[in-house]
């Protein structure tokens, strides 16, 4: 069983900390990256971190890690409420997948509510701020123990 969760970013996210820090917070997708690695490290698991505006280029990283991976945290940005590419590569895989939203979906804007993702996804998390994607490495961890 692979080390690795891969953790992927959808569009825009690397504005994050930039731009509307009112809603996504102050800190950076670097900020996310290093505290996800720290926590990894300390779990004894590593992690691939990425980040695209491009939808095919989210599904290459999905299809490499598919199979060989502990896990896969998603925060697939707008894709999340459009993509039915991004679903049908997601359930072609064997391994868990935490959809993760840093804003709280369901008090936004109605087109926010709906999610092609989560029909594929392990578990959904959102509202938790930049700290859900701790959170998520740890679920994954968890569920990694349990296999
Ligand atoms: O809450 C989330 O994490 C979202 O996935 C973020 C997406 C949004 O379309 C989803 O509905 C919810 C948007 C990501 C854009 O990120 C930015 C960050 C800072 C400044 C501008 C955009």
């Amino acid at each position: 069983m692979s080390d690795t969760i891969l953790i992927l970013n959808g569009p825009n996210l690397n504005l994050l900390g930039l731009r509307e820090p009112h809603i996504y917070g102050h800190e950076t997708l670097a900020d996310v990256e290093a505290r996800c690695r720290s926590l990894a490290t300390s779990l004894g698991l590593e992690i691939a971190f990425h980040q695209s505006n491009a939808e095919h280029q989210l599904i290459d990283w999905i299809h490499a890690y598919r199979i060989d991976a502990a896990g896969i945290v998603i925060n697939p940005g707008a894709f999340t409420h459009t993509s039915i590419a991004i679903l049908d590569a997601l359930n072609a895989c064997e391994v868990p997948i935490v959809e993760c939203h840093i804003s709280n979906v369901h008090r936004r804007e109605d087109f926010r509510h709906h999610s092609y993702v989560s029909l594929a996804a392990t578990a959904v998390m959102a509202g938790f701020g930049i700290h859900g994607y701790e959170l998520a490495v740890r679920h994954i961890a968890y569920l990694r123990g349990a296999r």
